[in-house]
């Protein structure tokens, strides 16, 4: 019997479960998170949702975000968990211990690098988000696809697919995501409320990213600079700045997009976006890691001593890649 057979027995079997999703909350971690807890209870089950750490407002108007929890759980032998999207137990952050202790702990996630730690894992590196996972998962279990929860999985495909645009968007991915829309769903409306609006706040501090850009090595690499100070100023929030270095990758004929990210006078934070390039081999030189489209890592050190270790990196990147 498979890990994903024995996932559906329990699921049919057990009645008490707690789902977990992974730090820094994205889009798949929360919708595969309400989608699968809404199913599990029209099933009957019961079912409460935790999350270690804030869910951006963006993703607040989706059903069941008010009763996802924050706080440690209690831990108890008799309930079922189930980790959603998280490669590896650090990414549970305060809830890591309560996880790692039960008997059960189901792992259903879509990232290559998953360390397999659950007691039963259901890990599928060609889905493009968690969400098709538990797409399927839920139509096993034959639970009627509703508006809310049709709306739960497209926010979680189609964050973790740049709204269908990456290379991880497969077939499958639209056949899943045209039973989404039938089963009612307005998809217009609900892209537009999470890929195109964004508060007045992050423009303002867009503006302030777009007059201080610099490029480098004939214009192929393009580097913006923020600091917490101009965020503040802005009245931009931590979640402004996701999404601004994404835009020194759409610079046409730039490779290696760079935000620096003044912390303090002794810490940067460091994001790369690229088109063809590895980042994240250039993140894992400066001790980051993240996508190989998309990385980061953050630096000790004055901005300028950490500005010139990363554009010698990058330089050299650049100019030798693959060596
Ligand atoms: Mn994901």
């Amino acid at each position: 019997m498979t890990d994903r057979a024995k996932i559906i027995e329990i699921l049919k079997k057990e009645s008490k479960f707690y789902l977990i999703s992974h730090m820094l909350p994205d889009g798949d971690s929360i919708g595969s998170l309400l989608a699968m807890g809404e199913g599990l209870q029209k099933m009957g089950k019961d079912v409460r949702l935790f999350a270690p750490g804030y869910i951006p407002g963006k993703y607040r108007f989706l059903e069941g975000t008010e009763s996802i929890v924050h706080e440690v759980l209690v831990n108890d032998p008799d309930i079922t968990m189930i980790v959603l999207d998280s490669s590896d137990p650090d990414r549970l952050g305060i809830f890591k211990d309560a996880v790692l202790k039960s008997k059960v702990i189901i792992n259903l996630d879509h990232h290559v690098t998953n360390q397999r730690f659950g007691s039963l894992n259901y890990v599928d590196s060609n889905a493009a988000a968690t969400g098709e996972i538990v797409y399927g998962i839920l139509q096993e279990l034959q639970v009627e696809l509703n508006r809310s929860i049709a709306e739960s999985l497209y926010v979680a495909i189609s964050t973790d697919t740049g709204s269908f645009k990456y290379e991880n968007t497969t077939p499958h991915t639209h056949r899943v995501v045209a039973s989404l829309l039938e089963a009612g769903l307005n998809p217009g409306a609900l892209s537009q409320r999470i890929f195109d609006e964004r508060p007045l706040s992050f423009y303002m501090l867009m503006k302030v990213a777009i007059s201080g850009l610099e490029m480098y090595e004939g214009r192929r690499i393009a580097v913006m600079t923020l600091s917490r100070d101009l965020r503040e100023s802005s009245g931009a929030s931590t979640d402004d700045l996701e999404g601004i270095v994404n835009y020194t990758r759409n610079i046409e004929g730039v490779e290696l997009g760079i935000l620096f990210y003044v912390e303090s006078e002794q810490e940067v934070k460091v994001g790369f976006r690229s088109k063809t390039l590895d980042v994240s081999e250039l993140a894992g030189n400066l001790n980051g890691g993240g996508h190989i489209r998309a990385a980061g890592c953050r630096l000790q050190g004055d901005f300028q001593t950490v500005k010139e270790r990363v554009l010698r990196e990058s330089r050299k990147m650049l100019n030798e890649p693959g060596v």
